[in-house]
């Protein structure tokens, strides 16, 4: 499904009056606004192929409908999200899942929707039909040589589609680990895996970049060998530059100081990019800003910070990413709550006074710090984001224009009731 101009600008005719009067009143209390609206314009997150369907869990799946048969419905659903939010300008693929059968083709549909490819995603966490050898006991971390080969082998062909596609990273996200104390060698299983990263790190173009996921557990449960940040680094560290840690927000343990974290990865140089998502538990994989949106904000806060001191690109030096599942609503509403929830942290920690910020810190003054950020945190920045969008040529309310236009019936219309994304 296609997207007029015309029908964006109609949508936004009847609003822009209420718009403006809401944006004037914010700029009143906002120093540099333009600035602000200008990075916002700039900043893009990507979609991942395998979220565009519903998910489910172990307990079942519910399908909502319309949900995009193959690769070339997955690229029209995010080209059909950014054309309403202008701020979703990727799609992340994950192999075998969408492997392209003509990659000029899929260049193309990208290109006539304003797409790029984000990073690529390999699977080793899952067999697939035909498969030699199975990853039940681990893929890189494998006591087998012959599976170690064919996880290294299968993340190698990762890469050569992404090249095919003009992408620029690979996401390795490994379920290995064991479930029980006594069933792997702690040390065995980080060396294979480290052996294993480093033959598929000597894989990569030179303007790749490697991102290292890590997860504290789930599928296995006693132990994860990319379990946390740290090892995640060790492993960053010791294949060389072009490799990154990525944090997924619902990877870690209830209650770790995920800000922390983010702030100090990038102080080593060796932030690669961001899994948005929002948990209660753990990789809920909710809607982004959904349960701690003060949370997200405190991550921004600190990416910000962070990037600023070592001079980077906000919208192009981190890869940005939103990473969920959708159970209970439409995948496409989701998503453009997502990035709007993601849009709305960034712009509030772009307002935090940081020369007051740091008086405060040297100071030792606590409560003025709590304000400072509170003070940002609290400001309904809503009308910058939206000017931004309006501006790039987006709807002013994206969702309200995806229920006006029905968007789901017609994809129900188009594609089926009972369609599955492929993926999980
Ligand atoms: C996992 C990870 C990882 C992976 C994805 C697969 O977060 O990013 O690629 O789900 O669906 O939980
Ligand atoms: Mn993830
Ligand atoms: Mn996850």
């Amino acid at each position: 499904m296609k997207l007029d101009d015309r029908i964006i600008a109609q949508h936004n005719q009847k609003s822009v009056d209420i718009h403006k009067s809401k944006f004037e009143f914010l700029i009143t209390q906002v120093d540099y606004s333009e600035s602000i609206i200008s990075k916002l314009i700039d900043f893009q997150i990507a979609i991942p192929s395998w979220a565009l369907g519903n998910g489910g869990t172990r307990f079942g799946r519910f399908a909502g409908g319309g949900e995009p048969r193959n690769l070339e419905e997955k690229i029209e659903d995010v080209g059909l999200m950014h054309k309403l939010n202008r701020s979703a300008n990727a799609i992340s693929l994950h192999i075998p899942w969408d492997i392209p059968k003509d990659y000029q083709a899929i260049r193309d549909l990208a290109k006539a929707h304003d797409l790029r490819f984000d990073a690529m995603n390999s699977n080793t966490f899952q067999d697939q039909k035909g498969q030699e050898k199975s990853y039940k006991y681990g893929s890189l971390q494998h006591v087998d040589t012959a599976v170690r080969k064919q996880a290294i082998d299968h993340n190698i062909e990762v890469i050569k589609h992404g090249i095919e596609l003009g992408s620029k990273s690979l996401t390795v996200w490994l379920a290995d680990g064991s479930c029980f104390p006594g069933q792997l060698n702690f040390r065995t299983a980080f060396q294979n895996t480290l052996e294993s990263l480093k033959e598929i790190y000597a894989a990569l173009p030179s303007d790749w970049k490697m991102f290292v996921e890590y997860k504290a557990y789930e599928p296995n449960f006693y132990s994860t060998t990319v379990g946390d940040w740290g090892q995640s680094l060790l492993y960053a560290s010791k294949l060389g530059p072009k490799a990154y840690t990525l944090v997924d927000l619902g990877h870690h343990l209830p209650n770790a100081n995920i800000e922390q974290i983010v702030s100090l990865l990038l102080m080593e140089g060796k932030l690669g990019g961001f899994h948005f998502n929002d948990s209660k538990y753990g990789d809920d994989d909710l809607t982004a800003g959904s349960i701690k949106p003060y949370q997200l904000f405190l991550i921004f806060n600190e990416l910000i910070e962070g990037m600023d001191d070592r001079k980077m690109n906000h919208a192009t030096d981190l890869g940005w990413m939103i990473d969920a599942s959708h159970n209970v609503k439409d995948p496409l509403e989701d998503l453009l709550q997502s990035v709007e929830a993601i849009m709305i942290a960034y712009t509030q920690a772009l307002l935090v006074d940081r020369k007051a910020l740091r008086e405060a810190q040297l100071k030792n003054d606590v409560a003025r710090a709590q304000e400072i950020l509170q003070d940002s945190f609290r400001t309904d920045v809503r009308p910058l984001v939206a000017e931004a969008r309006l501006r790039s040529g987006g709807a002013l309310n994206p969702i309200s224009l995806f229920r006006e236009l029905n968007v789901r019936a017609e994809l129900i219309r188009e594609r089926g009731m009972k369609t599955a994304a492929t993926g999980l």
